[in-house]
């Protein structure tokens, strides 16, 4: 007997598992059928019996399923309960609609939501706002557009902001209050952060098309900034995705990141910023006060030391993938050594008070290095005397 596989057979059957492990709906059967239906009335039916492998849903976002590992509590054996309090206010969910990047294109200028906002809520919301980061990358219309669209939401004790597996309605800006984050940890609802008067969240449903990922609770009353799913996903979306995308690249490489959960490695991929130097600029020099640390996206650094005999030494090298920088921001003392940019180095800027918010989990790591440090400076000095502490 001959089993010939149809052309395109296979691409429909994985782009429809595709579809079934993105979505997990609760009733596979009649996920498949409506899955079917839709596709049968979409202009990309016939496509995979021409050429297969033609996305039913074509959403750069949604090939990028989030990979995030639950966080180590040191509470584990604690046995206060650590459910959040039940929704007195729970939403209902909102059925998501799936990015259609065309359908967002052709989205006018009439389609553009206008909240009116007196100018005190103006200069809040603008303060509020001030430190997003997924807004950073925006262009000042584009700002505009996302103020303009915000609307104000007032958040009561015990108020369910999000509930975990729900459909992504609106990204959250923090004006006031506090708001407890629950994850689902070995199906146990646990308490792994908050959120203190400062902040955003309920960016991840939006941006990878996903359930929502964590249940947000205000325990005390408060003020938000809501911007809906829509205009989140045709305006930040984009520079937001690209943006986490690429650096999350390279911070999965560094070692010293494997500390941070997933989560918490793309805030501090929304934290960085690129810069570029020239064979032999000084990246930073030794003695100045320190405002920032450096991962190596590109090239090599050098790294000299001038002890207190003023004699000048190369003490290290860091190669792509490294990072530097960070000593004197957890000393809080000046620059210990200077950084020199071997042929052309691309490094990513990480801001201090982004660090100090950010890299608590590597603090370990990062206290363990001075250690070695301090063994490289004997080695290359040959004693420890015209050496500075570096404590
Ligand atoms: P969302 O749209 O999924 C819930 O809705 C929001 O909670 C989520 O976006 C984030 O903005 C926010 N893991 C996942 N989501 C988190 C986390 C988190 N913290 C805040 N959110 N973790 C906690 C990291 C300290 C990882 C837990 C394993």
């Amino acid at each position: 007997m001959n089993f010939e596989i149809p052309p395109g057979l296979t691409d429909l059957l994985q782009d429809f598992t595709v579809a079934v492990l993105r979505e997990r709906p609760p009733e596979l059967v009649q996920f498949a059928v409506d899955y079917f239906n839709k596709l049968n009335e979409s202009k990309n039916a016939d496509k995979y019996q021409k050429r297969g492998g033609v996305r039913f849903v074509d959403s750069p976002v949604a090939a990028s399923p989030l990979p995030i590992e639950p966080m180590q509590t040191d509470d584990e054996d604690d046995d206060e309960p650590m459910a959040p309090p039940p929704s007195r206010f729970r939403r209902k969910s909102v059925s998501a609609e799936r990015y259609d990047p065309e359908a967002d294109e052709e989205l006018g200028e009439e389609d553009k939501l206008v909240y009116p906002k007196s100018d005190v809520q103006r200069q809040r919301l603008g303060e509020a706002v001030k430190d997003i980061l997924l807004f950073r990358s925006l262009e000042p219309e584009q700002m505009q557009e996302v103020l303009d669209a915000m609307f104000e939401k007032q958040a009561e004790p015990d108020e369910h902001i999000i509930d975990q597996g729900d459909d992504g309605d609106n990204f959250y800006v923090i004006d006031s209050g506090k708001y407890d984050i629950y994850v689902l940890i070995e199906g146990k609802s646990t308490l792994v952060g908050n959120y203190d008067n400062k902040g955003s969240f309920g960016e991840l449903a939006l941006m990878y098309n996903m359930p929502r990922a964590a249940t947000i609770v205000a325990t005390a009353p408060g003020t938000l900034w809501a911007l809906d799913r829509s205009t989140f996903r045709r305006i930040v979306l984009k520079s937001a995705f690209l943006k986490r995308k690429m650096y999350e690249n390279l911070l999965e490489n560094v070692p010293m990141l494997k500390s941070l959960n997933a989560y918490e490695r793309m805030n501090v991929a929304d934290a960085l910023h690129s810069v570029t130097f020239q064979d032999g600029d000084i990246i930073i020099r030794q003695g100045d006060n320190a405002d920032c640390m450096f991962f190596l996206q590109e090239g090599d650094v050098r790294f000299t030391v001038r002890n207190d005999a003023n004699e000048e030494k190369e003490v290290n090298r860091c190669t792509t993938g490294g990072y530097f920088g960070e000593l004197a921001l957890v000393t809080h003392k000046p620059r210990a050594a200077t950084a020199h940019s071997v042929g052309t180095t691309k490094v990513a800027v990480l801001a201090v008070d982004a660090f100090e918010r950010l890299m608590g989990p590597c603090m370990d790591i990062m206290s363990r290095n001075i250690d070695e440090y301090e063994e490289q400076l004997v080695q290359v000095f040959g004693s420890k005397a015209n050496i500075t502490d570096l404590r």
